[in-house]
């Protein structure tokens, strides 16, 4: 099951692949989708939401939503 993520903070493709690169780093096998017109990380992943979250956070970026 895919869950998604508000990342305001997303301006561009490089923030995209700094997020991506978090994620993979917690679980190389996660389907991450980053949109960055529409600011949204979707994530399928055995992952917790809360590490989800934290691992976006601690990339500097902010989590409004999920
Ligand atoms: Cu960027």
């Amino acid at each position: 099951m895919t869950r998604y993520f508000q990342v305001p903070t997303i301006m561009c493709v490089g923030c995209a692949d700094t997020i991506r690169g978090a994620l993979f780093n917690l679980d190389a096998h996660a389907k991450v989708t980053i949109d960055v017109g529409k600011k949204v990380v979707g994530i399928d992943s055995q992952l917790s939401s809360v590490s989800i979250q934290e691992a976006i956070v601690n990339t500097g970026h902010e989590v409004t939503e999920q």
